[in-house]
């Protein structure tokens, strides 16, 4: 809730709105508005050159790679013509601005002044292009010289009673190279406090392969999309979010691929697609991509997957073996007659009910899938924000181990990624929870002894400011403020920071709401250059196929104050260890492929890393799965059981999951509309059934309050417009950040600790003018 008369910066948007206006919802995704909106975006914000020469070398041979999400490009097709979406374009557009803050703009600008603009507004300002620095009691952010910024952050943490005492965020942009040297200075500093995006992303998917599989990763390469006969698509807006997946969507399915998805909204990419980058695509011709929609009631999947495998061991019961594969189940699975048994206590007409999804819709499902042999299940966010989330994923691996559907050709698990490097991220060592092997191999190759102790996640790390445990912020990217969960408790949280530091490329919210002392370094992005005594250096990613590549900037840097994010590292840890450090930080400064050689020697999987990185089209990680085995202790996969459980809700109340409009990377607001869902001009909206809106005596366009009550606390997000939808009843949606302020700090996943973003419980209320 806004507080007009606070002296604090505003942690949220201004409540203000900007004119709605209304379209259809779209049935057809890409096409020609997506090119045409894509050549503007670049165009406009950067300039004819600067834009053209960005877009040629996106995802291309030898050019940079995709900053947007972490979708693979095709293995066979790097090296042709670039390969990149409307929302990949709009991303390098955000980087490739040529506006520039330097610190005359900062001295025009007071810090709550900036804090009073949306998320749109900040980030339209430009990239940040001097290091910037905010003294303690300070209005406005100051010049700082390079050398003075490490200084002060090197002595602050060196302050501190404890390593513990200090934080180290990661979003899912930073390099292979930058988040290897990022985790191994904060080991050296003393501490596993190494928090990332995936806390709040992928995290219960990590938890629930690891623990059915044997590892936390995918299972899928794109090839095998070509030859699934089935796909299933849960909680996941491809359209938007992962574009390209449209193209090997359509592939897979002219291979004769069947497509099934499940959403509680009916969204455009699954419906129908037509590619931009064809001919046809540019006729707009369309393709039907879902074959059958599921229009599934929030947290609906669970069940649904469970009345799934109940018809289909029906149908195998009639005839053993032509449903079920039962020589896998037998050669690589534990728990199978349990988990029957379980299912067999299962009642199928409340698991019926709990998914949203009418029986018949469910028996068109196992008529699709009962023959066929090889099954991919894709997922994101739609399975992964919610409480039961690892169990709800588990539940999709015990179906494709019911039929043997994992370990072979177009066949396996498909956990579709977010950022673009967040998977190399954590296979750098980017992890609270590290485990004892790299610690080991750290400890061999480095001569210091990391901490072995666990250390906060996300959600932890918030608690721990919050009570003054935690005393220094330092944020690799991101916007920690707006993406975490909470946003007023975590705005206190930050508050009580001695100091907070973010490196990044443009201004956000983070940098608003900061701790007695601030500092922004600013760095390179994906698309610029980065020289290093004469050479334009390279860096690399993985994708979300466990696919190494090699990423070149190509742009010339907006600013000579920019540094990049592994020399950042560097002379923080020069600064920090001094001359005398065991480890050679001078060394990685001279050339980046001697920070791939240390990452060879500690990171499985990356043998001759220099040589293969080097290859058009990268490498493969080694992946157990997709070479047939499971890396469990048991070395079998396992089957879950789990019993599906909802959360208690009041009769007035709704569910309500936080998405992303189709103008928006996470909390960068690129504009206001939602194409494909007919809402522009305006974010402050909340959708929802028509008949939840007869039933509370509101109207389509009414104006809302959107209240939570959780653990005795009332969180209240003002003013939202009420917008028609065809979401199923009792269920909403809103977009975040807008109402990051309504998801609680404490309701957060099993096991994996996510917040529970798309599990939100509120009241809605007409909102009351205010009389004057
Ligand atoms: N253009 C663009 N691309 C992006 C991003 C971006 O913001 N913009 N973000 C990147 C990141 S970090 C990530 S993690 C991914 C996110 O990619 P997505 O997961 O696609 O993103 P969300 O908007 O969170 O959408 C979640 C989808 O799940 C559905 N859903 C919600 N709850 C449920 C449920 O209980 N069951 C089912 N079956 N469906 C449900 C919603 O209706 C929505 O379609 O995208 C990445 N790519
Ligand atoms: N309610 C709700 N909350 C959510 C989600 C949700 O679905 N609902 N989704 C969650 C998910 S899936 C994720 S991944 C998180 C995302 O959380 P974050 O990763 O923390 O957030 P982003 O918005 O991606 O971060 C954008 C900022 O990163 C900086 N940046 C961009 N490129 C670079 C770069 O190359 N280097 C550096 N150093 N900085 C750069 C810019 O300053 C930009 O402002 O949000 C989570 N929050
Ligand atoms: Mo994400």
């Amino acid at each position: 809730m806004s507080n007009e008369n606070s002296s604090k910066p505003e942690a949220e948007n201004p409540e203000e709105f900007t004119g709605l206006k209304r379209g259809k919802i779209k049935t057809i995704a890409a096409g020609i508005p997506a090119v045409v909106s894509s050549m503007e975006k670049v165009v406009g914000e950067a300039g004819f050159a600067r834009g053209m020469k960005a877009l040629w070398s996106l995802n291309k041979k030898g050019g940079f790679d995709c900053p947007s999400c972490a979708w693979p490009d095709p293995d066979d097709e790097r090296s042709g013509v670039a390969e990149y979406c409307e929302n990949g374009a709009r991303a390098v557009a955000e980087e490739a601005t040529a506006k520039k803050l330097t610190a005359a703009f900062f001295t025009e600008n007071s810090v709550q002044d900036l804090a009073r603009l949306s998320d749109y507004e900040i980030g339209s300002k430009g990239r940040v292009a001097q290091p910037m620095y905010l003294p303690k009691g300070a209005t406005h952010y100051q010049e700082i010289s390079w050398d003075d910024a490490f200084e002060k952050i090197a002595a602050t943490l060196k302050s501190l009673p404890s390593p513990d005492e200090a934080i180290f965020y990661t979003s899912g942009r930073t390099s292979n190279e930058a988040a290897f040297l990022y985790q191994l200075l904060v080991r050296q500093y003393g501490t596993n406090n190494l928090p990332d995006c995936s806390n709040m992303c992928h995290e219960s998917s990590g938890v629930a392969l690891g623990e059915s599989l044997g590892i936390g990763k995918g299972s899928v390469t794109l090839a095998d999309f070509y030859e699934a006969e089935a796909i299933i698509i849960l909680g996941q807006n491809p359209g938007t979010n992962h574009p390209r997946m449209l193209t090997a969507l359509q592939k897979a399915k002219r291979n004769g691929a069947k497509i099934i998805s499940a959403n509680p909204l009916p969204e455009t990419g699954l419906m129908g697609f037509s590619n931009p980058q064809t001919v046809k695509g540019v006729l707009d011709i369309d393709t039907d991509l879902t074959d059958l929609f599921l229009h599934i009631r929030i947290n609906g999947d669970m069940a649904l997957l469970k009345a799934i495998q109940i018809l289909l061991i029906q149908e195998d019961d009639k005839n053993p073996g032509s449903v079920l594969d039962l020589d896998f189940i037998e050669k690589n699975t534990l728990g199978v007659s349990e988990f029957k048994q379980h299912l067999q206590q299962q009642n199928l007409d409340e698991l019926v009910k709990i998914s949203g999804i009418p029986l018949e819709e469910i028996q068109k499902t196992v008529e699709i899938l009962k023959h066929k042999k090889r099954i991919i299940v894709c997922w994101a966010m739609g399975l992964t924000q919610h409480k039961n989330a690892v169990d709800t994923i588990k539940e999709v691996v015990n179906l494709l181990l019911l039929k043997g559907s994992i370990g072979k050709p177009g066949a396996g698990t498909c956990p579709v990624r977010g950022h673009s490097n967040v998977q190399g991220d954590r296979t750098m060592g980017i992890f609270e929870k590290p485990p004892v092997a790299l610690l080991e191999k750290i400890e061999a190759n480095f001569l210091f002894s990391p901490p072995k102790e666990h250390g906060f996640d996300v959600v932890n790390s918030i608690k721990a400011m919050h009570a003054g445990k935690a005393k220094v912020f330092f944020a690799m990217g991101g916007n920690f403020l707006s993406a975490t969960p909470d946003t007023n408790y975590t705005a206190e949280a930050l508050r009580q920071c001695r100091l907070t530091v973010h490196v990044s490329t443009k201004l956000n919210r983070s940098h608003l709401v900061h701790g007695e002392e601030a500092i922004i370094l600013p760095c390179l992005g994906r698309s610029d250059m980065d020289m290093v005594k004469g050479e334009n250096q390279f860096v690399s990613c993985e994708n979300s196929m466990g696919v190494i590549q090699s990423s070149k900037g190509v742009l010339q840097p907006i600013s000579d104050d920019l540094l990049s994010e592994p020399l950042i590292v560097c002379k923080l840890a020069k600064a920090l260890f001094g001359e005398s450090s065991v480890v050679d930080w001078n060394k990685f400064t001279e050339h980046y492929d001697f920070i791939r050689d240390a990452i060879e020697k500690t990171i499985p999987g990356f043998d001759d890393y220099n040589i293969r990185v080097r290859i058009p089209g990268g490498f493969y990680l080694p992946n157990c799965n997709r070479e047939g085995s499971f890396n469990t202790e048991s070395k079998k996969a396992h089957f879950n059981i789990a019993e599906v459980t909802t959360m208690p809700m009041e009769k007035d109340e709704l569910m309500m999951m936080t998405i992303r409009s189709h103008d928006q990377f996470n909390t960068t607001v690129y504009g206001l509309n939602d194409r494909y869902r007919g809402i522009y001009n305006e974010r402050r909206v909340i959708l929802m059934n028509e008949k939840d809106i007869a039933d509370r005596g509101l109207q389509d366009g009414d104006v809302v309050d959107l209240i939570n009550n959780h653990d005795g606390i009332e969180r209240v997000a003002n003013k939202f417009i009420v917008i028609k939808y065809p979401v199923p009843q009792g269920c909403s949606a809103t977009y975040f950040p807008e109402t990051n302020v309504l998801v609680p700090v404490t309701s957060v996943a099993d096991k994996s600790n996510t917040p529970t973003s798309k599990q939100v419980i509120l009241k809605v209320k007409k909102h009351e003018v205010a009389s004057v």
